[in-house]
């Protein structure tokens, strides 16, 4: 209600007189129009990992709070299947689109279908590459390069007394997708001081368990125990890499040092189990955020460019006494 009084009030351009003239703005045709329920379209990456299991979570129960009304579709981590959701919400005439972009590149087109329609558009979660910004509202999510910058810290930290060499694997995610790309930047941004680092091996296994279990058999036939740290993009993959070591007679953990990001669930208990060093936070839990960004864009409000995500790192040593509450 007093969204939609101030929107009123915005568009008198007369706010002194508002505040007098509330109540019967509110009975104008005007504004019992924006007090329908809002229509959000969201396009979903997929369901490739925990993170996105919690992340889709958060949306749809936070849509339900908020009474907003939700369409929801999962991409299957192909980016022709969000053009199609969000053309379809175009078509639909929802009032906001949000999605979380399975990879950085190729959005133009469709965001100018949707400016063209005047649907506003939020991205979460991941950033595109776009020149034209007034392509979408707001970018709501995690800094994945300081995300990567962390990681490279706790490597710098953990090996400091050590001449080296230590032989990276990275496990990266989703080809093209800003979290692969950034917490790769980031972790060499801080590496590339110092030669005793090498990343002697790189490649995606999509965000999955089974595509990081999948490499990490490819790696440890090559490299075998030439390999001191594995670098995962996320926890689904470091357990399928955990999977992969353990398979092959090595000990997680111990030979091998594995930094992880999400802190998810299962990133603690492979921690807490020993058997994962560090796992940097990500924090998927994006839809409260969302859903007052959503009511603030159709109330006319301005919005920051950049709504950022607050996290931290976990080191194995507090794994046990904080995994009981993770949320996700
Ligand atoms: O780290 C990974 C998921 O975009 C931050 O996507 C997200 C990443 C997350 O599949 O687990």
């Amino acid at each position: 209600m007093a969204n939609t009084r101030r929107a009123a009030c915005r568009a008198l351009g007369a706010l002194a007189l508002c505040s007098s003239i509330g109540a019967l703005a509110l009975t104008t045709p005007g504004a019992y129009a924006q007090d329908k329920q809002i229509t959000l379209g969201f396009a979903q990456v997929g369901a490739e990992s925990a993170w996105r299991t919690a992340n889709t979570e958060s949306v749809k129960s936070a849509a339900a709070d908020a009474k907003i009304k939700l369409k929801f579709s999962d991409a299957q981590q192909k980016q022709e299947n969000q053009i199609k959701a969000i053309r379809s919400y175009i078509a639909q005439k929802v009032d906001v689109i949000a999605f979380s972009p399975v990879v950085e590149s190729g959005w133009e087109p469709v965001l100018r279908e949707a400016k063209a329609a005047k649907i506003p558009v939020i991205l979460t979660d991941r950033n595109i590459d776009v020149k034209d910004t007034s392509l979408y509202v707001t970018m709501i999510g995690s800094d994945f390069m300081e995300e990567g910058r962390r990681g490279g810290h706790w490597l710098a930290d953990h090996y400091k007394n050590d001449q080296g060499p230590i032989n990276i694997a990275e496990l990266q995610g989703t080809v093209g997708s800003a979290p692969a790309n950034d917490r790769h930047s980031g972790l060499i941004e801080v590496i590339k001081s110092d030669p005793k680092f090498k990343i002697i091996a790189s490649q995606s296994g999509d965000f999955t368990l089974a595509g990081g279990k999948q490499v990490m058999e490819a790696f440890i036939k090559t490299y075998g125990n030439k390999i001191n740290v594995v670098y995962a993009h996320n926890d689904d993959m470091a357990l399928g890499a955990i999977q992969a070591m353990e398979e092959a007679g090595m000990h997680p953990g111990k030979d091998i040092t594995v930094v992880s990001f999400d802190a998810t669930k299962g990133g603690f208990q492979a921690m807490a189990a020993g058997k994962m060093n560090v796992d940097v936070e990500c924090s998927p839990l994006l839809g409260p955020q969302l859903m007052s960004a959503v009511k603030d864009v159709v109330a006319g409000k301005p919005l920051p460019k950049r709504i950022l995500t607050e996290e931290t790192v976990f080191p194995m040593s507090v794994a046990a006494q904080t995994l009981p509450t993770r949320k996700y």
